[in-house]
C-alpha cells in the first residue's frame, strides 16, 4: 500500500508540474522561432509555381506589407457640406492638401453648384454657358475651415473663374496649395473648353494671395504648359502638387496622353515633375519625365529625405505606396488596398524644406458616383498611418 500511495504521489505531483508548465509557457511571449516561417527567405532551390517564383524575382521578396509606407486606410462622413439631397447639383471634389494656418485647418477644392446637374462627358456638345458636361466644368475654387478636420465650415469660393479669354474662363479646377516666403499660391487646371470636348487638354494656372483666406489674385499666366506635340505631356496638365525641396518648388503634375479611340478611353496616366524658383516660375520639367508610370491623382508628402507618393487608382502599379529617395526616381515601397482617391493629406512639413520628412496621418480624399449618381462627387476623411511619430488605430494590421 505504501508503494502504491508513494507511485500515486509522484504521478500527481509530476502532473501538476506540467500543468504549471504549460500555463508558464502560455503567458510567456512567442518568438519567430516558435514559428519558423513558411515563406523561406532565399528562393528555395526546387521547382517552384509561377507566383512564387514572381514573388521572389519581381518583388525582391520584399514583404510589402511590413514596411513603414504600409498602411490601410478609414474613411469618416464629413460633417458640414451639404449636397442639396445628392441630386447632382452641387458637387466638391479633388481637395488640395489640407494646412493649419490662424489656429485652423484649411481645405480648396473644385466645387460646383449648379441650376442643373452635369449632362455628362459624353454629351458635351449639349453643355451650354450654365449646363455642365463633366462634373467638374463650370466650377470655381472653394474652401473650408475646421477645427478638428471632421467637422467644416465652407467660407465660400476662393478664387472664381475669371472672365473670357483669361485661362480658366470655362472652369477652375484641382487646386492644390503652396506656401513659399510668407505668401500663398493655387495652382488650378485652367478649363478654355467644357470637358468632353477638349476642355481637358487644359494647362496649369496660379493665383497667390498673402493670407490662407485670400483675396487671391489670378496671376493670368499658364504656369505649367502643355508638352510640345508627341511629347507625354501634349494632351493634359492635371493635379498639380507642389511640395518644397532645396529651396525651390518641387511640382508634380499628372499627364495623359494615349488617346487611341480603341481604348474607349485609355487608363493611362502618368505623373511628372516640374521645378521653379520663385512659385510663379519658370517652372523647368524634368529631363526623366514622366516619373511615375501609375496612379491618377496626385498625392505625394516628404519622407524622411525622399518623397512618398500615393499611387491609387490606374496603371500598372495601382495600389501602390511608392518612395524616391532623390525625388525623382520612385520604387514600389508598399502595396495596399482601397485608397484614398484624389487625396489632399494634412502634411504638416510639405513646406519646411524637411530632410527629415515625418509622413502622414490623415487627409481630405473624394468619392465619385456618391449615391450611386455619376455627376455627384463627395468629400470624405481618410485616415491613415504612414507616419514616423504616431502610431495610430493599428492601421498596419488588417481590421475588416
Ligand atoms: C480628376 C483629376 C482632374 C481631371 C478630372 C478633374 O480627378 O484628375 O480634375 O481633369 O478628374
Amino acid at each position: 500500500h505504501i508503494v502504491y500511495l508513494l507511485v500515486i504521489g509522484i504521478l500527481g505531483i509530476s502532473c501538476l508540474q506540467k500543468v504549471k508548465d504549460e500555463q508558464k509557457e502560455s503567458t510567456e511571449e512567442t518568438s519567430s522561432e516558435d514559428f519558423p516561417f513558411f515563406i523561406p527567405a532565399e528562393k528555395p532551390d526546387r521547382a517552384l509555381s509561377a507566383a512564387v517564383e514572381r514573388n521572389y524575382d519581381a518583388y525582391d521578396n520584399i514583404r510589402l506589407e511590413q514596411t513603414e509606407l504600409y498602411t490601410q486606410f478609414k474613411y469618416t462622413k464629413l460633417k458640414g457640406f451639404d449636397y442639396n439631397g445628392g441630386d447632382g447639383t452641387i458637387t466638391r471634389r479633388d481637395p488640395s492638401k489640407v494646412i493649419f494656418e490662424n489656429g485652423k485647418y484649411y481645405v480648396y477644392y473644385t466645387g460646383r453648384k449648379s441650376s442643373v446637374k452635369p449632362v455628362g462627358m459624353s454629351r458635351a456638345k449639349e453643355s451650354t454657358d450654365v449646363i455642365p458636361s463633366a462634373d467638374w466644368d463650370l466650377a470655381d475654387i472653394w474652401y473650408a475651415t475646421s477645427e478638428d478636420g471632421f467637422t467644416w465650415e465652407e467660407q465660400g469660393i476662393a478664387l472664381p473663374r475669371p472672365p473670357k479669354p483669361q485661362p480658366g474662363w470655362r472652369s477652375v479646377t484641382t487646386t492644390d496649395i503652396l506656401k513659399f516666403k510668407g505668401k500663398y499660391y493655387l495652382y488650378f487646371q485652367a478649363f478654355m473648353e467644357a470637358s468632353g470636348l477638349r476642355g481637358d487638354f487644359c494647362p496649369v494656372s496660379v493665383a497667390y494671395a498673402d493670407s490662407p483666406d485670400g483675396p487671391w489674385t489670378h496671376s493670368g499666366e499658364i504656369v505649367i504648359p502643355n508638352g510640345p506635340e508627341g511629347s507625354w505631356d501634349q494632351y493634359s496638365i492635371h493635379d498639380p502638387y507642389p511640395l518644397v525641396h532645396d529651396g525651390k518648388i518641387y511640382l508634380y503634375y499628372k499627364g495623359d496622353f494615349d488617346k487611341r479611340p480603341e481604348l474607349k478611353p485609355s487608363k493611362i496616366r502618368m505623373q511628372g515633375l516640374a521645378i521653379a524658383e520663385d512659385p510663379l516660375g519658370p517652372f523647368v520639367k524634368h529631363p526623366l519625365n514622366p516619373v511615375i508610370n501609375s496612379g491618377h491623382e496626385t498625392t505625394l508628402f516628404p519622407f524622411k529625405e525622399g518623397v512618398a507618393a500615393i499611387i491609387q487608382r490606374d496603371g500598372q502599379e495601382h495600389n501602390t505606396i511608392q518612395y524616391a529617395k532623390d525625388w525623382v526616381n520612385f520604387e514600389i515601397a508598399a502595396i495596399t488596398e482601397l485608397l484614398p482617391v484624389a487625396a489632399g493629406p494634412y502634411v504638416p512639413d510639405a513646406f519646411t524644406d524637411t530632410k527629415d520628412g515625418r509622413g502622414i496621418t490623415w487627409g481630405i480624399s473624394h468619392f465619385i458616383n456618391a449615391g450611386g449618381n455619376w455627376n455627384h462627387t463627395i468629400l470624405t476623411r481618410f485616415d491613415c498611418d504612414l507616419s514616423l511619430d504616431v502610431d495610430d488605430q493599428g492601421m498596419k494590421g488588417h481590421y475588416y
